[in-house]
């Protein structure tokens, strides 16, 4: 069995991890890896129910329920998803994971980080990636990727000075976490991105 079985993909809105996920796992599949792919907020039923309420605007949604309702999202997600994958040998690649709560509830909102670890160990027994792909562009520049779609979201709305601090609490969790984590220059083209994932990638993967 391989050393890396559970990738996930992280970065601040519009970084490009819906696009870097797909063509990341069609090199896998093309390398002939049994690989299952999902995302978050979603990828259950009940998630991407879950998901609407997470994303709407409500005028007084409290943090902590933002919290509870992202991590009832990947509750789900591992309990029907990733956990029966896993143990089928299956490899999962998702489009965030449990960094996103804490770089966005935690570093982003101010919840306190001891708190949101724990809930989210709740959520998933524990479970954390074998590998996580940070993809770490300039806000700036994410925010005019993004320019011109016509569904934005609530935290999308929260603007260039809230995913900054997104963005630094991402690199915080890069810092404590070596050995998992691993920064990818998510500026280049798509082209470049791609080849440095796969480079970082094989650098660690054994059959
Ligand atoms: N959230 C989520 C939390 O607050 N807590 C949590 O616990 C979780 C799980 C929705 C929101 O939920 C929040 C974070 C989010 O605000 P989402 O659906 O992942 O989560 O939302 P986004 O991150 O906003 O998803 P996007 O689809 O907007 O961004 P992606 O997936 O990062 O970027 P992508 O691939 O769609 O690319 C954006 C554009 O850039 C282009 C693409 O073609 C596309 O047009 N692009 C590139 N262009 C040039 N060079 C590259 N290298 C490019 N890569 C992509």
């Amino acid at each position: 069995m391989s050393n890396i079985r559970f990738i996930s993909f992280e970065g601040i809105d519009g970084s490009g991890k819906t696009t870097h996920v797909k063509s990341f796992c069609n090199y896998l599949i093309n390398r002939g890896i049994d690989v299952i792919s999902s995302r978050e907020p979603g990828g259950t039923p009940l998630g991407e129910d879950v998901r609407s309420f997470a994303l709407k605007q409500y005028a007084d949604k409290s943090k902590k329920t933002e919290l509870f309702l992202f991590e009832a999202c990947r509750a789900e997600l591992f309990k029907q998803v990733i956990a029966p994958a896993l143990q089928q040998g299956k490899m999962v690649v998702v489009d965030r994971f449990c960094d996103s709560t804490l770089a966005y509830q935690g570093y982003g909102n101010g919840n306190n980080l001891d708190t949101v670890k724990f809930v989210d160990d709740f959520a998933t027994d524990g479970l954390k990636p074998d590998l996580t792909f940070y993809l770490d562009i300039d806000p700036q520049k994410a925010l005019e990727r993004r320019a011109g779609r016509a569904v934005v979201d609530n935290i999308e709305e929260r603007g260039l000075e809230y995913q900054m601090r997104v963005r630094q609490g991402y690199l915080n969790i890069l810092r404590d976490n070596p050995n998992r984590v691993v920064l990818i220059d998510a500026n280049q083209s798509i082209d470049a991105v791609d080849k440095s994932i796969i480079s970082e990638f094989l650098q660690r993967y054994k059959d």
